[in-house]
């Protein structure tokens, strides 16, 4: 997908809506170095898988050359709404269609990152498709497994998923959840992913640092993988303002999710190296602003 798709003929540019003509006249979507969730403005109550979608489009590097693979659930929902390339899995099977994707877009494309992300539930990564996500993990495919992890299957009504905590009753799972919550990060690294993260979205810039960040380790060193909490509010009884204060508490020190990291050293090379020409790129167009108001 291009810029060029979303651009509207000249002859109906009166009668689109402001917010088209906004999108296609300041959108960053074919300048990497802007993109960043302030482009998105400020957090919306609902549904914090919508959050979370918002903030993952806004940080891809570079989402004309991307396309995101996902699977059946809440997730799926929105990518008929959005302007990135989307393959939609049969349920489960998420990383196995990623790894021939990316694999066919690294011969056909040898010269061109072309970013392979794949966005799907808890349901999907761990239970119906935990072995194809290990599977590829496993091969060391080159592309970024996100999983939005609501703790259970919201999209059917609420069954129990191994991410689901232990003795959390949900409305298809009146008995209660009899162990603990599968521990998803510790077997990715295990698994032979490089970069690993499990956190809320509840902070938009982080939710950005570490999209970035896994999507930069895939493409040059192996599989990544990001576990975003996304709680299910109609399932825990919430209402739609307060999701935000639900991720906020269960990421205090001790809580389910704290914020864990794993960096790989080739993978900490790698972005120290980035950073190092990040700093660089914004030294010099800083000078340059200078030197043109001066
Ligand atoms: C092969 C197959 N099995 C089962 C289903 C039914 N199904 C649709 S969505 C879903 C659960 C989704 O749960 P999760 O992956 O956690 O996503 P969420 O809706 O919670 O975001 C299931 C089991 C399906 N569509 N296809
Ligand atoms: S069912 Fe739950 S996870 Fe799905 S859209 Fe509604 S609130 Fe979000
Ligand atoms: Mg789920």
């Amino acid at each position: 997908m291009s810029l060029a798709r979303i651009k509207i003929a000249p002859e109906f540019t009166d009668i689109m809506p402001v917010e088209y003509n906004d999108l296609v006249s300041k959108a960053t979507y074919d300048k990497p170095d802007q993109r960043g969730w302030k482009d998105i403005g400020t957090r919306k109550a609902g549904c914090p898988e919508s959050m979370a979608f918002r903030y993952i489009l806004a940080s891809l590097p570079n989402p004309a050359d991307t396309v995101m693979v996902g699977s059946t659930g809440c997730t799926s929902l929105v990518f008929p709404h959005v302007a990135v390339h989307n393959i939609h899995s049969l349920f489960g099977n998420q990383n196995a269609i990623a790894s021939g994707l990316k694999r066919a877009l690294m011969v056909r494309f040898p010269n061109v990152h072309k970013d392979v992300v794949v966005l799907a539930g808890d349901g999907a990564t761990v239970d119906i498709g935990l072995d194809m996500t290990l599977q590829a993990w496993f091969r060391q495919e080159k592309f970024t497994t996100i999983c939005f992890d609501n703790e259970l299957y919201a999209n059917t009504g609420g069954q129990e998923s191994g991410l689901m905590q232990k003795g959390f009753v949900a409305k298809m799972a009146p008995v209660g959840k009899k162990f603990e919550k599968v521990r998803l990060p510790e077997i990715a690294r295990e698994s032979g992913c490089h970069y690993v993260i499990q956190c809320t979205v509840s902070k938009p810039s982080l939710v950005e640092r570490v999209i970035k960040n896994a999507i930069y380790v895939a493409r040059e060193i192996g599989p990544t993988y990001i576990q975003l909490y996304t709680p299910c509010i109609l399932e825990i009884g919430k209402n739609s303002m307060e999701g935000l204060q639900e991720m906020r508490d269960s990421e205090r020190p001790g809580e389910r999710f704290k914020m864990t990291e794993y960096i790989s050293e080739p993978a900490k090379e790698l972005l120290t190296e980035i950073k190092a020409k990040e700093t660089e790129r914004k030294k010099a167009a800083k000078a340059a602003l200078v030197a043109s108001t001066s």
